[in-house]
């Protein structure tokens, strides 16, 4: 199958010889058929033929989320409509959602990308994976659906069925494989609880999670309740969707398909290139998109990079986690705080549940936040104040703690919300 492990154990200099090639291509492409990009090389004094190293993109400007809004939805397309055989969309968590299109071509890289993914993360074509991602514009249902098929696994394209059918089919069909967001997972494993299912007569082994962020904490926690290796894989649909990075077996950060995106990571402020391992914000140029190929998109994601080599074998350069997104930092009474880091907190300390929600307010002109989180017993007031105290410590700020019985907390079917915003309100 194209490009699995021969590809992603290329020496290094044999990858960024592969990947200028494919950066050529790819803004001659841009340049010549995207009048927004052809302006912006205009402006920045580029040619495209003047592409000499990788260094040299960084002479263009980046693209934000702002530019896809401006020429939504087919204005940054690079082949005509008549060839885009496919259309999904961002979720449009912080804003409006823009269009994505793909070629022919597009969708046959995607499904090696993804069963790229699927492999890494434990995954052959005996399995049995089931996809809980919502089918729809949302890339992540199809995206995963026709990577499995592209490796041969057996489908069960649930979609968003309530979560005991889920489990019951997780039971009856013996998924092997289980691919969703981490926090239905989560659901996915109450609810088999509730059922009386006890981990052990599902035939899970391994878990995909990704399309939101989670910690170390809740892998453990899900690895424990589902009795599966659960890895994280990464894609944003601007550069395509899911498929773009995955964990191997070794849980040790994200394998970046470098053969097709190229990856920087700068600090979100000045916008200059931060070092390896430095967290920054992650910027992606696509090299193969044929449809609508991005060039330095700001992801808004936090994360950090290495390119020592993995001891599976791969050596793609490997992202962390995401540790927030720019947007998603929450800044109380000067600290800066990020949702996963309140998550993980809330994890280490026994008693209480995975569920929970951040609420901000506003009083007297000063930031506020409540955590509210699920425990078993919501009146226990010495475990509060540990959870408070916990939070106050890691956080270097202190929030208010509140401990809600079981259930209460709303489950999302697709990305959990876990800031609730009032400030504006
Ligand atoms: O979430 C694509 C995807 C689908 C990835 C399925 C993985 C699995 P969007 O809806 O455009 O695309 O949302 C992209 O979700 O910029 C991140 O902020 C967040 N995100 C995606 N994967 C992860 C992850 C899909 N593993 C946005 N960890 C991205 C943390 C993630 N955040």
């Amino acid at each position: 199958m194209n490009g699995l492990p021969d590809r992603e154990a290329m020496d290094r200099e044999a990858i960024e010889q592969l990947q200028l090639e494919r950066l050529e291509a790819t803004l001659n492409r841009v340049q010549r058929n995207v009048p927004f990009h052809r302006r912006r090389f205009t402006e920045a004094g580029f040619d495209a033929e003047d592409l000499r190293s990788l260094a040299d993109l960084r002479r263009l400007p980046f693209t934000t989320k702002r530019d896809l809004r401006d020429n939504h939805p087919s204005g940054l397309f690079a082949v005509p409509l008549r060839e885009v055989v496919r259309v999904h969309a961002s979720s449009g968590t912080t804003g409006l959602a823009t269009a994505v299109g793909y070629t022919r071509n597009d969708l046959a890289t995607w499904s090696d990308l993804v069963a790229r993914v699927l492999v890494a993360g434990g995954v052959g074509k005996d399995d049995v994976v089931q996809v809980a991602f919502d089918y729809g514009l949302f890339t992540g249902a199809f995206g995963f659906h026709q990577g499995a098929e592209r490796l041969g696994a057996s489908v069960i394209p649930v979609s968003s069925a309530s979560a005991r059918r889920q489990v019951d089919i997780l039971r009856d069909y013996r998924s092997t494989a289980l691919v969703c967001t981490p926090s239905h997972a989560m659901t996915l494993a109450d609810a088999a609880l509730d059922a009386g299912i006890r981990p052990g007569e599902l035939s899970l082994r391994f878990g995909l999670f990704g399309a939101e962020p989670w910690s170390e904490s809740m892998r453990a926690e899900l690895q424990a309740k589902l009795k599966l290796v659960a890895t994280d894989n990464y894609g944003l649909s601007e550069v395509g969707g899911p498929g773009m990075a995955g964990e191997c077996l070794e849980r040790n950060g994200l394998h970046v398909a470098e053969d097709h995106f190229l990856v920087e990571v700068v600090d979100p402020e000045t916008l200059a290139p931060v070092p390896d391992g430095t967290t920054g914000e992650l910027v992606v140029t696509t090299l193969t998109r044929e449809a609508q190929p991005v060039i330095r998109f700001r992801t808004r994601d936090l994360a950090s990079v290495t390119r020592v080599p993995c001891a599976c074998g791969r050596t793609f350069a490997r992202m962390s986690r995401v540790k927030g997104r720019t947007d998603d930092l929450i800044l109380l009474k000067g600290a800066r705080v990020f949702p996963s880091e309140i998550e993980s907190v809330l994890l280490e300390v026994e008693g209480t549940e995975p569920h929970y929600e951040i609420e901000l307010t506003r009083g007297d002109g000063r930031d506020e936040a409540t955590v509210r989180v699920e425990a078993a017993s919501p009146g226990d007031e010495p475990l509060r104040a540990t959870v408070e105290r916990r939070l106050a410590s890691a956080l270097g700020v202190s929030v208010r703690v509140e401990l809600v019985p079981p259930r209460t907390l709303a489950r999302s079917e697709g990305k959990a919300r876990r800031v609730v915003d009032r400030r504006r309100v």
